[in-house]
């Protein structure tokens, strides 16, 4: 008889993770934790369920089918079967109402985003369109637009999935997606006064949505970002044909092939203007930031995936006369990418913590400009985690992971997007910089890692925090040397300087939850903060140091 290899399963994803059941015990009050515990639950198994069908459906993709049979334009997506279920589901258990109930005031946006972790891995990127239509919800709220936010608001936040609608974000055109400012979509008043867009808009994910927000340049206005304006799309007409849009063709994409993601032609397509007629990029960047808190959360979903994978497979898996998860270098290679996956979750949890607070009104000045400053680095930093921990559990299943049908290569194509779209690692570096500016520089970041440092009395714990402290400390020294220098010396060194920040922050995140576990006699968080901070945080004066032993090398050389 030939052995047969089991392969990796997966149990209930809510009780199988004491890294998110830790956190929430930290940051809800029982009676809070107790209320929502029953819903993660649920979501936690159906992640579990989901994921044979999600193995199962894994050749389907979209379908467009541009004309019918007697030659009319159709331009229909046919979506596959998991996206169907993962819509009905996301409606049914407020994936993004959650946030706007506010059932638990400031604490909201910690239950939803923990739903939305749960909800992420097992369904194909569905995260998408809910992010874009958490970030339309919010836009929409805040405009104070009425008549907008009465019509749209209601959809984009019910729980019934026959009213449940999705918004998409049409920024990208074809002169780039980050910078934005350039967008050549033209907004027309026609003969009765309303708005019409004329353009081409080269990317749009999750082009079946119900509406969209998309930026375009009233005829007239000047050129760049403040001559844009932000505007409000139905893409569909009563009879369910498309209003003014042409779908060019579906991307093929590397990764996230389950999103329609589409090539759009605007020909006459009505909108209505959200927030006046200029400063569309300003109008639309609360949207950006709720999609990044997405991107975040998704890229700590699809790490802790692997992680669940690998780390069951290894205990399945005899190699060498003992079980993987027995080897000393397999299970430190694992603890490795566990600290990493645990860091980006403190880090990503305490921006929904403050997310939370801000919508709730509960937040003062120094909390907004933190949020505002933790916002890209969470981003930047956990796309960049999520990429590299993406890339070794494949390499942790051996040729197993590099095989398709195991389902195991899906998780690095689809974690490579999380540092590209809703903007790249050097675009998000370059805005901490423009957020830090508005914060009033580092010291914003320094004071959350103090904040965290003083919470901390274990002596193995001291130095992390310490070390985080130091981390930040070079990196505000950095900066102000590279200003001396320049403009162009500060954006040469803005993503080394991000990282430094990200990973200074989530060390002292994770050491401050490791004591508030170590008082409980837990040491899981400690082990795993020690593992991170060893790993490095430093790329600022590592990098310095670098370059100046290559000079001086040369020097003597030459
Ligand atoms: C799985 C879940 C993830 C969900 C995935 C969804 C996939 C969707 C696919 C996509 O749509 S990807 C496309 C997303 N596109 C981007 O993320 C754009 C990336 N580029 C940038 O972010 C650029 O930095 C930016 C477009 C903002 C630069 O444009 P500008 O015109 O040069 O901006 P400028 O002049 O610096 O800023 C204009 C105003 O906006 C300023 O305010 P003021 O007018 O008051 O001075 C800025 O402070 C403000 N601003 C910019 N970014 C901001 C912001 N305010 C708050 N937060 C921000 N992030």
């Amino acid at each position: 008889m030939s052995f047969v290899q089991a392969p990796p399963a997966l149990g209930n994803q809510y009780d199988d993770d004491p890294a998110l059941r830790s956190l929430l015990a930290r940051l809800l009050p029982p009676p809070v934790l107790a209320g929502v515990e029953p819903g993660l639950r649920r979501m936690g198994g159906i992640s579990a369920e989901l994921y044979p069908a999600q193995l199962a459906d894994r050749l389907s993709e979209p379908v467009l089918t541009q004309w019918d049979a007697w030659g009319s334009r159709v331009d229909r997506i046919e979506l596959t079967p998991l996206w169907r279920t993962a819509e009905r589901i996301a409606a049914e258990h407020g994936v993004v109402a959650t946030a706007y109930e506010r059932a638990h005031g400031r604490l909201s946006r910690i239950h939803q985003f923990a739903l939305a972790y749960l909800f992420t891995p097992s369904t194909d990127i569905y995260a998408c369109p809910l992010a874009m239509t958490d970030g339309a919800a919010r836009v929409l709220t805040d405009s104070g637009n009425r008549a907008l936010i009465d019509r749209a608001v209601p959809h984009l936040t019910s729980r019934d999935p026959a009213a449940f609608w999705t918004s998409g974000q049409w920024m990208t055109e074809t002169v780039g997606g980050s910078d934005v400012g350039g967008t050549g979509t033209e907004a027309r008043r026609d003969a009765d006064g309303g708005w019409r867009l004329h353009g081409r808009k080269w990317f749009t994910s999750a082009a079946t949505s119900q509406m969209a927000l998309t930026l375009a340049r009233p005829e007239g206005n000047p050129p760049g970002g403040r001559g844009l304006a932000l505007f409000y799309v139905e893409t569909r007409g009563e009879d369910g044909s498309l209003r003014g849009i042409r779908i060019d063709r579906l991307k093929d994409k590397l990764g996230t092939r389950k999103l329609p993601t589409a090539e759009l032609t605007l020909d006459g397509t009505p909108a209505i203007p959200v927030l006046g007629l200029s400063d569309g990029v300003r109008s639309i960047a609360p949207m950006l930031n709720v999609t990044r808190t997405w991107n975040a959360v998704s890229a700590v979903a699809l790490m802790r995936r692997g992680l669940a994978l690998a780390d069951d497979y290894a205990r399945r898996r005899t190699a060498f006369g003992a079980l993987l998860a027995e080897q000393p270098l397999h299970a430190d290679t694992l603890a490795g990418l566990r600290a990493e996956w645990m860091g980006a979750l403190h880090l990503t949890f305490r921006v929904a913590e403050l997310l939370g607070a801000q919508e709730a009104g509960d937040l003062d000045d120094a909390g907004r400009a933190l949020l505002r400053v933790l916002t890209p680095l969470a981003k930047l930093t956990t796309a960049r985690q999520a990429v590299a921990v993406a890339s070794e559990v494949v390499e942790s299943f051996g040729g197993a992971g590099y095989v398709e049908d195991t389902g195991i290569p899906m998780i690095l194509r689809d974690a490579q997007v999380l540092s590209i779209w809703e903007g790249t690692t050097n675009v998000l570096s370059l805005d901490t910089l423009r957020a830090l500016d508005s914060a009033g520089g580092v010291g914003t970041v320094r004071a959350e890692v103090e904040r965290c440092a003083a919470q901390v009395a274990d002596p193995a714990l001291v130095p992390l925090v310490q070390a985080a402290a130091r981390a930040t400390e070079r990196a505000e020294a950095w900066l102000e040397d590279a200003m001396r220098g320049g403009r162009a010396e500060v954006e040469a060194g803005a993503r080394r300087f991000a990282l430094t920040l990200g990973r200074a922050l989530e060390v002292a995140l994770l050491a401050s939850h490791a004591q508030w576990e170590t008082d409980r006699g837990e040491r899981d968080a400690a082990r795993a903060a020690r593992r991170l901070a060893a790993h490095g945080m430093d790329q600022v004066s590592n990098f310095a140091g670098m370059m100046m032993e290559q000079a001086l090398q040369a020097e003597v050389a030459g």
